[in-house]
């Protein structure tokens, strides 16, 4: 296994479907009504730099739960919403964007918590740009009242819509907000 991949999980939760979907006729038998299982939205939640070191320094500005503790919140949240999250954490900006680019017909968000990409990335926005999926920004702490550095986000110029200052709880909320969006049936 990479080192990129294992900071990767995949945790699909579908909901209880009632739905049958049989095996595909064969060309002797007559033509049977297929009733098809939807599909449960996946949402894509990328932690960026530094962020797998949560819970072991500055629990003051980020808190104390670790990136794990952060991503088992996001697979409840999901479950609960009736989506499947795919959460993965790289200190490289390139995996991310090629994560990014991967998620194009795989996933229908994004969440999104860039750490200090967040801050001087233009090719992180370029990709967010590029795939077009709903995406939601994340921060831990409040950038706009810490260093003027950490006022500007390039992400934000591609995103729906930003959340900072909550802690963890902003991934959930991020995830409610794709939920809504996406049963509204608005993919972008
Ligand atoms: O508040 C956030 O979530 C940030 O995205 C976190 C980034 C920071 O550069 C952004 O300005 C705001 C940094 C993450 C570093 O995380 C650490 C956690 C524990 C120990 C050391 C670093």
């Amino acid at each position: 296994m990479s080192p990129q991949r294992a900071a990767s999980s995949r945790v699909v939760c579908a909901p209880a479907c009632a739905c049958y979907n049989p095996p595909p006729a064969s060309p002797s038998e007559p033509e049977t009504e297929t009733l098809s299982v939807p599909s449960t939205p996946l949402i894509l939640v990328l932690n960026g730099p530094n962020l797998n070191l949560l819970g072991t320094r500055e629990p003051e500005i980020y808190g104390s739960e670790t990136l794990a503790e952060i991503d088992a919140l996001c697979a409840d949240e999901a479950g609960r919403l009736g989506l499947g999250v795919d959460c993965r954490q790289s200190n490289h900006e390139g995996q991310l964007i090629d994560w990014i680019h991967n998620a194009r017909g795989e996933a229908q968000g994004i969440v999104i918590n860039p750490g200090g990409l967040t801050h001087t990335s233009v090719s992180l926005l370029d990709a967010i740009k590029a795939v077009g999926l709903p995406t939601i920004e994340v921060h831990l702490s409040n950038i706009h009242q810490r260093e003027d550095f950490r006022h500007t986000s390039y992400i934000a110029k591609a995103a729906l819509g930003a959340i900072c200052g909550l802690g963890s709880a902003g991934y959930r909320f991020a995830l409610q907000a794709l939920a809504e969006r996406l049963s509204a049936g608005t993919s972008t």
